[in-house]
C-alpha cells in the first residue's frame, strides 16, 4: 500500500513539468527608459503567462494597475483596455510621462486559481521606468503585500551585470527566500536544452537578499515567492494562496 502510494505520488511529480509551475505576472513597457527621443507616451502590457516559453494564460482585469513617483500614487485601473499577450487575454495600458522622475508600475491581479497546483496565485508585479535623465527614487519601498525592493538600479544595465534584490513580506526581509528567474522570449529564438534551463532559481541570503548575474540582453523577470498567511476559497474549500513578489529589468547589449 505503502508502495503503491510512493509510485502514485512519483508519476504526479512527473506529469506536472517544471515549466507549469513558473508563471509570472508581466508588466512589460514598449522601453525601459522615457526620453525625448521615445516620446512621452508611454505603452505597457499587462499579462500572466510563461515568459520563456511563450504561454500565455488569461489575466482577468486586474484588481488595481498604478504608478507610484515621488511617493505619490496614481491609480491607472481605469486606463486599462482588454488586449492579447501569447493568446491570451491580458490588458494593455498607456500612460504620458511628463515630467522627469521615476515611474514604477504596479499590477495588483486578482487571485487566480491554479487547480494544477491547488492553490491561488497573486503576483504584486512592479517594473521600474525612469524619464528625462531623472533617477531619484529607484530603490523606494512601495509598501506592497509583497515586494522585490531593488539594490541594483533597477535601468541602465547590460547583459552580465550582476542584479540584487531585497525580497520582502508585510515589510520585513524574507530570508532564505526562493526566486525564480525567467527570461522573456519574445521573438522565441532563445532554445532552452533542458527543462531547468527555462527557469532559473537563486535562494536569498538571511537578510532576504538574492543575486542573479543575467546572461543575456532582454527583459528578464524576478518572481520571489512566498506562501500567504491567509486561505481563500475554491471548490467548496479553503486552498493556499502562493504571493509573488515580481519585479521586469531590462539588460542592454554592450555596444562597441
Ligand atoms: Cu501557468
Amino acid at each position: 500500500m505503502k508502495r503503491f502510494a510512493a509510485v502514485v505520488a512519483l508519476a504526479l511529480v512527473v506529469s506536472l513539468p517544471l515549466s507549469a509551475l513558473a508563471h509570472f505576472g508581466m508588466v512589460i513597457p514598449d522601453t525601459s527608459v522615457v526620453s525625448r527621443q521615445t516620446g512621452k507616451e508611454l505603452g505597457l502590457s499587462l499579462s500572466f503567462s510563461h515568459p520563456f516559453e511563450g504561454v500565455g494564460m488569461p489575466l482577468e482585469k486586474p484588481a488595481e494597475f498604478s504608478v507610484v513617483v515621488d511617493g505619490k500614487k496614481r491609480d491607472l485601473t481605469g486606463t486599462l483596455a482588454p488586449s492579447e499577450v501569447m493568446g491570451k487575454p491580458s490588458w494593455a495600458s498607456s500612460f504620458a510621462v511628463k515630467r522627469p522622475g521615476v515611474y514604477t508600475f504596479v499590477m495588483t491581479p486578482k487571485p487566480y486559481w491554479e487547480p494544477a497546483e491547488d492553490l491561488f496565485i497573486i503576483h504584486y508585479t512592479k517594473t521600474i521606468v525612469p524619464a528625462y535623465g531623472s533617477e531619484e527614487g529607484w530603490d523606494d519601498e512601495l509598501g506592497l503585500k509583497t515586494e522585490i525592493v531593488p539594490l541594483t538600479r533597477p535601468f541602465g544595465l547590460y547583459a552580465g551585470n550582476l542584479f540584487q534584490g531585497v525580497v520582502k513580506l508585510d515589510g520585513k526581509a524574507v530570508p532564505w527566500a526562493e526566486v525564480e528567474v525567467e527570461f522573456y522570449n519574445r521573438d522565441g529564438k532563445a532554445k532552452a536544452a533542458n527543462e531547468y534551463l527555462v527557469t532559473q532559481v537563486v535562494k536569498a541570503d538571511a537578510n532576504g537578499v538574492f543575486s542573479f548575474t543575467v546572461p543575456n540582453e532582454g527583459w528578464w523577470g524576478f518572481s520571489a515567492l512566498n506562501e500567504a498567511d491567509y486561505q481563500l476559497e475554491a471548490e467548496g474549500e479553503k486552498k493556499g494562496v502562493e504571493l509573488g513578489a515580481v519585479l521586469w529589468v531590462e539588460f542592454s547589449k554592450w555596444q562597441g
